[in-house]
């Protein structure tokens, strides 16, 4: 770290995080090569101040992004086995991932005092614990980020204070983990880190179960370890993790070591003889993921020595944020999921692949995106797409050339005010009959539009799929904005299962 200053450093990948590692290392006085396939990804990086290398494809392996260079620091999504890490491999070049480069940083002392990094991974879960522990470390009065996967990048949140970038120091870190950044990330030992639970997920990045499992154990590596004892994998990993101390949480009352759920309350029975933390009623969200996630942020809270009250006051006030990823209803065994914030195509990918079966609702204004890489990542998981909106052509003719076997259903108004929902392609896939009358639009046109989508949706939905909003696009077309369109969302499926 501390002798990169004119050292040649490639950066895999200029999305999100490529981009951050890139102003990480410029600060370094390092010389930055960033290496993509997408040219409009590398622009941002060439300005500023990175030697753009376009990829032909992703197999490309152009002399120009390896010779001479000293360090790779790849992108999450970047397999192991794509052809450019494998090669730096082979000759002798380090692979770190952004969250590995992070970690060095921070231990090297040049951004002052390290900070406290408390880990958060598993396969589901993540994000809402890591904003849990977000409202416990405000709460506690920390100066803290919600950071990593969850969309800020490490370091970004790691810089934010220092002499080159504004803002105010952060002291506490809730980095979310995914596999990817934890299995680019050997060094890092968080003060604490918890694995939630483990399934299957991503392995065809990871190659296996057991890879993917070792990926996550990275976050049990540091003073204290949390698992989920009511996961069957997570709850089996207590051999494995090597952190200094090993816990665990359940739904259950805690024995000692553990925290859990006692006569309805959180209760410490780890950190403390015999802690009570906060009625388990106040959790937000409540139900049984949202207290599982509580559990394991207040693990995570009192490892560092947080005390009960800020832990309440923490788990009491936590709000997901309206319109991200929120499930607003679960009806006959089907999610209703509220992402209109998803304004994107990278933002919906978030939502979509949070569960296994989805009926996505998408479109309204691509803004000159396009939905051509979200397609392909989420195929296998749609039983179903809707489509609305101004751009809704542009995202039908993707499904229909990237997943062909996905029936997608064109919800719009006619000249005539009254809208309809029209199975496009059935293709050869059987599919149910869709016989939804067309319905008076008048003056709310969008209202219409958005009940005939839930409507349509629900055609395709069986028990323990999730009927997801996440448009992908901007929804000025149709709304006022993203929260006018959650809200319609929100409507259409209380009016369609009331009746
Ligand atoms: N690229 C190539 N060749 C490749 C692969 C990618 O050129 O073989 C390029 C793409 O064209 C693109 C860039 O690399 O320009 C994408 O990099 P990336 O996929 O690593 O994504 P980032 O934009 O850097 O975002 C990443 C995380 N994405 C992934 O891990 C896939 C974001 O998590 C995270 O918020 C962000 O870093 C900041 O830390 C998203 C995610 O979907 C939300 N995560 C997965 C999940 O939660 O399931 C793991």
């Amino acid at each position: 770290i501390n002798e990169l200053g004119g050292v040649a450093v490639t950066v895999a990948g200029a999305g999100v995080s490529g981009l951050a590692t890139v102003r990480a290392l410029l600060r370094l006085g390092a010389d930055v090569r960033i290496v993509d396939t997408r040219q409009a990804a590398l622009d941002p990086a060439v300005a500023l101040g990175a030697t753009g290398i376009l990829l032909a494809g992703p197999n490309d392996v152009p002399a120009a992004a390896l010779d001479g260079t000293r360090l790779v620091v790849t992108s999450p999504g970047w397999r192991p086995d794509a052809p450019l890490l494998v090669s730096a491999a082979e000759r002798g070049i380090p692979v770190w991932g952004d969250v590995e480069l992070a970690w060095r940083l921070d231990q090297s002392g040049l951004l002052g005092p390290a900070r406290t990094w408390l880990a958060i991974t598993g396969t589901n879960g993540k994000t809402t614990t890591t904003t849990m522990v977000q409202s416990i470390l405000r709460a506690a009065g920390l100066r803290s980020a919600a950071c990593g996967n969850i969309g800020l990048p490490l370091l970004d949140a790691l810089a934010a204070g220092t002499d080159d970038e504004p803002g105010e120091r952060n002291d506490v870190l809730a980095i979310e983990l995914s596999s990817f950044q934890l299995h680019w990330a050997p060094s890092v030992r968080p003060a604490a880190g918890v694995i939630l639970n483990i399934a299957e997920d991503h392995l065809d990045w990871h190659g296996g179960m057991d890879s993917y499992t070792v990926a996550k154990l990275q976050a049990v590596t540091g003073d204290v370890g949390v698992l989920g004892l009511d996961d069957p994998v997570a709850g089996q990993l207590g051999d494995r993790a090597t952190a200094g101390r090993v816990v665990g949480f359940r739904l259950g009352a805690p024995a000692a070591g553990e925290l859990g759920i006692e006569d309805g309350y959180l209760v410490d029975r780890a950190f403390a003889d015999d802690l009570v933390l906060l009625p388990a009623a106040e959790v937000r969200p409540g139900g049984r993921p949202g207290l599982l996630d509580g559990l394991a942020a207040a693990a995570l809270a009192r490892a560092i020595g947080i005390g009960a009250s800020a832990i309440a006051e923490g788990l009491r006030s936590h709000e997901t944020g309206p319109h991200r990823n929120a499930i607003i209803a679960t009806v006959e065994g089907i999610r209703y999921v509220d992402d209109s914030k998803a304004t994107n195509p990278h933002a919906a990918e978030a939502s979509l692949t949070t569960y296994d079966r989805v009926v996505w609702i998408a479109g309204g204004l691509l803004k000159g995106a396009s939905v051509e890489d979200l397609v392909p990542v989420v195929r296998e998981r749609l039983a179903a797409a809707i489509v609305m909106g101004a751009d809704r052509a542009a995202i039908i003719e993707s499904i229909q050339r990237h997943a062909p076997e996905v029936p997608v259903v064109e919800v719009a108004a006619g000249d005539d005010g009254v809208v309809t929902a029209t199975l496009i392609n059935p293709g050869s896939t059987p599919v149910p009959a869709l016989e939804l009358p067309g319905r008076e639009g008048g003056e709310a046109i969008a209202d219409a539009v958005m009940h005939q989508a839930v409507a349509a949706a629900r055609v395709f939905a069986q028990r323990g799929d999730a009927i997801v909003l996440a448009p992908a696009a901007a929804s000025l077309d149709m709304f006022r904005d993203y929260g006018h369109r959650g809200r319609s969302f929100a409507e259409a499926v209380t009016a369609g299962t009331q009746s």
